[in-house]
């Protein structure tokens, strides 16, 4: 069945690579300049796609109609790994995904995933927008993706079918939807409950299925997703602090001129920017809205979630650059 699976899915890359090909043949004829290609896996309501809705207003208003951007929201290329697959090709040229996914393919920003990493926002931006950041970004080049910037994903919290999860305790055989990611895997697994990575789009069938009995995110995905239809129990816990990393494929963004990767830096930043002043108000909105559809919100103690993740940290502190990065961030945060 998982053979059966895998070439469905490749068949499904095969055909969205193809159907790509057609798109992009097709903008080599119309007017001059280049179109951009960015897909992503969020809803068009969400503040990070309002915010690329922007970055591609600014395109092309600073490169006087030069640089252009077409977005595919939604899935509708595929999960997020998929579409970093097609970046890492060259099919398709921009994303923004999990922190949480790209640790699959850039090993050092596995250290995001981790639970209480960061004392609160403030400091956690002022780490990610620093030299740390910057080396994270960094760390997908090899892996033919360029970081160009963290948007606000905010702090992910514990919700569940039939009762809240306030204590590790209660996690305790629990079938726990994770992201696709070792770093959560583990975090869920040291706090006592089975974790089971499944993606983005599958989830609310995987709950109103009875596949997991629980899942974890921020406030406004929890919301647009339409999890809190099915989930009537969210304990903001805030166990993580996972940000969305925007990306650019190397085999697209090596074929520009500087003028043209100014342009999209500039126009990235600002987008950038601009969804994180979207994003307190929608996360204050996502709540009141959860909690006018009847969901019971609870804020837990923290400290027996952090006590219950210390095995997660043991095994990224035995190693020689996650540990140095977790102590760094420690550091500045002292
Ligand atoms: C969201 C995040 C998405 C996706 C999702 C998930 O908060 O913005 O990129 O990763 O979580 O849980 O899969």
């Amino acid at each position: 069945m998982n053979r059966k699976r895998t070439s469905l899915k490749t068949i499904r890359a095969f055909l969205i690579g193809a159907g790509l090909c057609l798109v992009l043949a097709g903008c080599r004829q119309g007017p001059p300049g280049r179109t951009i290609h960015l897909a992503h896996g969020l809803d068009v309501t969400h503040s990070v796609h309002l915010a690329m809705v922007r970055m591609g207003e600014d395109l092309e208003r600073l490169s006087g109609g030069r640089l252009r951007m077409e977005i595919f929201p939604n899935q509708q290329l595929g999960s997020e790994r998929e579409i970093l697959e097609l970046l890492q090709i060259g099919t398709l040229d921009m994303t923004k995904v999990s922190a949480a996914t790209l640790e699959n393919f850039a090993p050092k920003t596995r250290i995001l995933g981790l639970p209480y990493l960061f004392r609160d926002r403030e400091a956690a931006f002022e780490i990610l927008d620093g030299p740390i950041g910057q080396e994270l970004l960094d760390d997908g080049l090899e892996f033919w993706l360029k970081g160009l910037g963290f948007y606000d994903a905010g702090f992910r919290s514990f919700y569940a079918m039939d009762q809240p999860i306030t204590h590790p305790d209660d996690l305790v055989g629990k079938k726990v939807r994770v992201m696709e990611s070792v770093t959560a895997i583990n975090m869920i697994r040291s706090m006592g409950g089975a974790p089971t990575p499944i993606s983005w789009g599958e989830l609310y069938t995987a709950l109103q299925q009875g596949v997991v009995d629980a899942a974890e995110n921020n406030p406004p995905s929890f919301y647009l997703a339409r999890h809190y239809e099915v989930c009537k129990y969210y304990s903001l816990d805030e166990h993580t602090f996972s940000p969305d990393v925007l990306i650019a494929g190397t085999r697209f963004w090596d074929q520009l001129n500087e003028q043209e990767k100014a342009w999209i830096r500039e126009a990235a930043d600002n987008s950038i920017a601009y969804q994180r002043e979207l994003w307190a108000l929608a996360e204050a909105e996502a709540l009141e809205k959860v909690a006018a559809a009847g969901v019971e919100i609870s804020r837990p103690d923290k400290r027996p979630f952090a006590e219950g993740s210390r095995e997660a940290y043991r095994l990224y502190e035995a190693d020689t650059t996650l540990g140095r990065l977790i102590r760094q961030i420690k550091e500045f945060q002292q």
